[in-house]
Formats: C-alpha cells, sequence, structure tokens
C-alpha cells in the first residue's frame, strides 16, 4: 500500500511538472523572464517594449593557478616569477536595457553598460611588502541584437536566434593614478567589433518554466592596441518554480570558457620589464586572461500583474563558482549578485 502510495505521488508529480500548458509561451506570468543575468532570453510580442536596469557585483579574492589556489607570497619577490599579484577585486555593473519588438518575428534589443572596477594588489620591493590599490570606471561597449524567432508551439515551448554586435565604445586605455596603463581586467571595453550569436530554447508548463542558451562572444579582427580578447563560449540551463501569481524562485547552471588574449599591449608589456622585472603581475600577461568556469545561481522574481505598477518586475540572483580553471594566474571568483528591474508594456 505504502509503495503504491509512493508511485502515484510520484506520478502525480511528475505529471504537474510535464503537464504541457495550454496555448503558447506566455512572459505574463513571474518566471515568464529567465533569471535575471541571463540576456535575450526572451522575445516581445509586436509593438511592445521594454526598459530594464541591473546592478551587478561581483566579488573576486584569493588566487588561483589553474584549478588550485596559490599562495601570494610564494608568487613575488626575488627569484619569484612576479613583483606584483592581484589578491582582492571588486566588479560592479549598472546596464541599462531597452527592448522593442518590431514584428511577431523580429525583437531589437540595446544595451548599455557603467563599469566600476576596484583592485588591491600585493607588491614585494626587496623585503618590503605593501599593497597597491587600483580603479579604473566608465562606460563598457554597447551592445545591440535582434532576435529571431524561428518557431513556437502550442504547447508552452519556443526558440529564438539570437544574433548580437557589441561596439567597441568601452575604453582600453585605463591608466592607475600614477599614469601608467593599467592591466587587461581593468579595462572597460574589448576594443573589438564583437559578434555575439546565440540559440535560446523556452518551456513552460502550468507551474514550471526552464530554458536553455547556448552563445558566444567572437572577436572581429584586432583591436587598436595590437590584441584581441579570447573568444568565449557559454551554455546556460535554467529551471523556475512559479509560487504564486507574482512570485517565482529559478535554479541555474553556467559554463562559460574564455581563452587566453591573442597579441599584446605594447605598453601594458613595457609595465612587466619596468625596474627589472620587479613590477611585472600576471595582470599584465596576456596568457593570464580567460578562464573556464562552472556556475550555480539562485534567483527570486516578481512580477506586478495589475495596479499602479502592472508589467513591472523585480528580480535578484545569487551565483557562486562551483568549478573554476584560471589561464594562467588569476584571482578567485566568490560571489556574484544581480538585482534587477523591467518594465514592459
Ligand atoms: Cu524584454
Amino acid at each position: 500500500m505504502k509503495k503504491l502510495t509512493t508511485k502515484l505521488l510520484l506520478l502525480a508529480t511528475t505529471a504537474s511538472i510535464l503537464n504541457a500548458h495550454e496555448g503558447p509561451w506566455t512572459a505574463g506570468r513571474p518566471d515568464g523572464h529567465a533569471p535575471i543575468t541571463v540576456m535575450g532570453d526572451h522575445m516581445h510580442a509586436m509593438g511592445e517594449w521594454m526598459l530594464s536596469y541591473r546592478y551587478m557585483t561581483m566579488d573576486m579574492e584569493g588566487l588561483s593557478k589553474g584549478s588550485s589556489s596559490v599562495d601570494p607570497n610564494s608568487l613575488i619577490g626575488m627569484g619569484k616569477p612576479y613583483g606584483m599579484v592581484p589578491i582582492k577585486m571588486s566588479m560592479n555593473m549598472h546596464m541599462l536595457g531597452a527592448m522593442h519588438a518590431i514584428s511577431e518575428k523580429w525583437t531589437l534589443m540595446a544595451m548599455l553598460n557603467y563599469l566600476d572596477n576596484e583592485m588591491d594588489m600585493l607588491m614585494k620591493m626587496g623585503m618590503n611588502t605593501s599593497t597597491e590599490y587600483a580603479e579604473s570606471n566608465g562606460f563598457g561597449d554597447i551592445k545591440l541584437s535582434g532576435l529571431y524567432n524561428l518557431a513556437s508551439w502550442n504547447n508552452g515551448q519556443r526558440v529564438h536566434l539570437n544574433f548580437g554586435i557589441s561596439a567597441p565604445t568601452g575604453s582600453i586605455d585605463e591608466k592607475a593614478s600614477d599614469g601608467k596603463i593599467l592591466g587587461y581586467g581593468m579595462q572597460l571595453g574589448s576594443g573589438t567589433w564583437d559578434f555575439l550569436p546565440a540559440l535560446t530554447f523556452l518551456g513552460q508548463t502550468d507551474n514550471y518554466s526552464w530554458g536553455a542558451q547556448v552563445g558566444g562572444v567572437l572577436r572581429i579582427g584586432g583591436n587598436d592596441r595590437d590584441y584581441s580578447l579570447g573568444n568565449r563560449f557559454d551554455a546556460i540551463l535554467w529551471g523556475a518554480r512559479k509560487l504564486t501569481d507574482s512570485f517565482s524562485l529559478s535554479a541555474k547552471f553556467d559554463y562559460v570558457t574564455q581563452g587566453e588574449i591573442d597579441g599584446k599591449d605594447a605598453d601594458i608589456e613595457k609595465r612587466r620589464t619596468d625596474n627589472m622585472g620587479m613590477m611585472d603581475s600576471p595582470g599584465f600577461d596576456p596568457a593570464s586572461q580567460g578562464r573556464d568556469i562552472s556556475t550555480f545561481g539562485l534567483g527570486l522574481n516578481y512580477y506586478r500583474r495589475n495596479g499602479t505598477f502592472k508589467g513591472h518586475r523585480l528580480a535578484v540572483e545569487w551565483e557562486t563558482p562551483m568549478s573554476e580553471d584560471v589561464n594562467g594566474v588569476q584571482l578567485e571568483t566568490d560571489s556574484i549578485w544581480s538585482l534587477g528591474w523591467q518594465y514592459a508594456w
């Protein structure tokens, strides 16, 4: 009897999860949008507009060589590979976005970022250890995309293609307070035109929704400082549970791989040999850029269905790495918090 009850319960749960949603996919529910960190996840109905603002803060602390932690003191000083290493960094980003559906087939999207980076470094000169601080801030690269509806079915599932381009509007010659150029990771843009293709699947049942997106960032040529950031590949899988008509909870897995830098910036390269190499840092090394990282994220979404704030959404997501393998020597990712507001009409 107990066995039968369990079986029935299992059957009921499975049925409720898989219970195909009647009619086409809809954005009009709290889990109608992906977790806030996923870009270009949804399309709009013809004539609709959407504005969004996101704030993201990423904290990085501790050094990694490949996938193992390494003590900064073992890397700097006489007879060691470097004179200086980063020990802590925070990257804060403000993102403004707009979407507009010009037809049932095409939704256009634009994004503008403002970045604010802070970094602490540990430096060794002779017997003395000291800490250095650096910061950079300003607008990043402007991104323009077209989302093309490939297919949508009457069971709540759909698939679309993302064609994006990133324009080199962000600065790549940010300098420290002493007038010397900052390392690659402190620059605000890629300096190259980048192609941003992606394929996005979405599905909904009465109480659940899911999505998958595979995409990339392909650098077109080199920038005017003679390098290009590594190409990037991204695979994201998420699922959400609709709790009420206004709230949903989401879980997300994200895998990103980005290659090292191709070419080098002559001014950054020159910093590596300043003071007979006593100022060299992995932050100046083109081979110490890019990484493989898998993250897990949890999110909460709120959707206002009626009243004065009808169509407004608020979302928060927390992400933490599950595994990370950096190229060369780099800071480890600690956590990422993202907050967002979206309004569609
Ligand atoms: Cu939108």
